[in-house]
């Protein structure tokens, strides 16, 4: 970064910082992760300078001869990855592109049925703060309260009674295999569209270690840049029957230009997750997360639905003596990072809940295996006993520093003059 060095010196730096932070650190947010130099280059690209509103081959500016082959090329990767009829990869993000779908398939006032967000779903599964509960009418499932599953005879029910014009599968915070043939069987017993969003789980589904929506879902969400480990950008993919009227939501109806740049990252990340050494990341980050669940339950903590069969981990800290926000904040003191979360039926409000919200994909991303999550394990049990002690926190935090350097972080190359 020698020309941004001598441009923006400050803004340089704080780009140093966060790569040593990022690298000195356990970075346990389940939906960050690190993506490959290829992905940053790409997505660092000159491509950044072009205007390209339409699709390939039917844009309103001239000079697309490459970007409409970079455009194409990573929508045909999406489509031979994820067994997808058609891909539309311009989605600035994942809410822009959930709410694309909603504009190209409901009217305002239809109602989205959807896991409610305290239960481990998304704001843009319907939720009153987000646009989509807003001009939409949410309809909310949630998980049972012992086993902290959903129960797919109760999402059945729900739908026939309030009959949702779209039923809304996907999580930010549910540890366990979600059920699409239930859903979708549901949502064709109600008449409804059935939309998967897998922006989670999408890179877990690539790798085969979680069923995929495809063969069931009208339309699938994605974001790029989590589990998939791509840039910062998002996916609709859906039957060709539906194609026009998607295509026609995310441009012209909620977005101008695509951003060329994203693209081409995603199209790298596609290739990259189509590689043997993706499927073994895939499955290495379920077998981690399983191994981080259990050496927490092995010091007596309480994780929702007991467990995880996926990349996340939820932990109830109810029984303990710090909120998740403290916890939370007393880990990130200690050089681990994860964030605060509510749990199923949470007594307390989203901005001081009882849960923290923990995942494996950046770890496994890193090299780290199951003797490495017992270790981050044993280090978070510390912490959260003694979340007010800085001295053993800062010791925990020399630890983790000097361990992380073992663990090569993808994308990240640490020059001697950082801060
Ligand atoms: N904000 C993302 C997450 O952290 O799960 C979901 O969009």
């Amino acid at each position: 970064m020698n020309e941004l060095k001598r441009t923006d010196p400050e803004i340089y730096r704080l780009i140093l910082d966060e790569s040593r932070y990022q690298l000195e650190s356990v970075r346990l947010i389940p939906s960050e992760n690190y993506c490959s130099k290829a992905v940053l280059e790409a997505n660092g690209s000159v491509l950044t300078n072009k205007y390209s509103e339409g699709y390939p081959g039917r844009r309103y500016y001239e000079g697309q001869r490459y970007i409409d082959q970079i455009e194409a090329l990573t929508a045909q990767r999406a489509c031979a990855l994820f067994g997808a009829e058609h891909a539309n990869v311009q989605p600035y993000s994942g809410s822009p592109a959930n709410l694309a779908v909603y504009v190209a398939l409901l009217k305002p006032g239809d109602a989205i049925m959807g896991l409610a967000l305290p239960h481990g779903g998304h704001l843009t599964h319907g939720w009153d703060v987000s646009i989509t509960g807003m001009l939409y009418r949410p309809v909310r499932y949630t998980v049972d309260r012992e086993s902290g599953r959903i129960d797919y005879n109760l999402v059945r029910e729900l739908a026939k009674r309030e009959k949702p014009r779209i039923i809304v599968a996907g999580a930010t915070a549910y540890p366990r295999e979600l059920d699409f043939k239930a859903f979708g069987e549901i949502a064709k017993e109600v008449d409804a569209y059935f939309l998967a969003d897998i922006a989670h789980i999408a890179g877990l589904i690539v790798g085969g270690v979680h069923p995929s929506p495809l063969p069931f879902a009208d339309v699938v969400t994605t974001t790029t840049h989590k589990t998939l480990r791509g840039p910062r950008g998002a996916m609709v993919m859906c039957r060709k029957a539906l194609a026009d009227q998607v295509d026609r939501a995310v441009f012209p109806g909620l977005q101008g230009g695509p951003h060329n740049h994203t693209t081409a990252a995603i199209g790298v990340a596609l290739k990259e997750a189509g590689t043997p050494a993706f499927k073994d990341y895939a499955r290495q980050v379920v077998v981690n997360a399983k191994a981080l669940a259990d050496k927490l339950l092995e010091r007596g903590y309480t994780l929702v639905s007991g467990g995880t069969d996926n990349h996340l981990v939820l932990v109830d800290l109810t029984h303990k003596k710090v909120t998740g926000k403290q916890a939370a904040k007393a880990l990130d003191r200690a050089g681990i990072v994860c964030n605060y979360n509510t749990i199923p039926y949470d007594p307390r409000k989203p901005f001081n809940p009882s849960g923290i919200r923990l995942g494996s994909p950046a770890v496994t991303s890193r090299g780290m295996g199951v003797a490495e999550m017992g270790r981050i394990g044993a280090w978070m049990d510390e912490v959260i006993t003694h979340p007010d002690d800085e001295a053993r926190l800062a010791k925990v935090a020399a630890e983790v520093r000097e361990w992380c350097h073992g663990f090569p972080a993808p994308g990240i190359l640490v020059e001697d003059e950082a801060s």
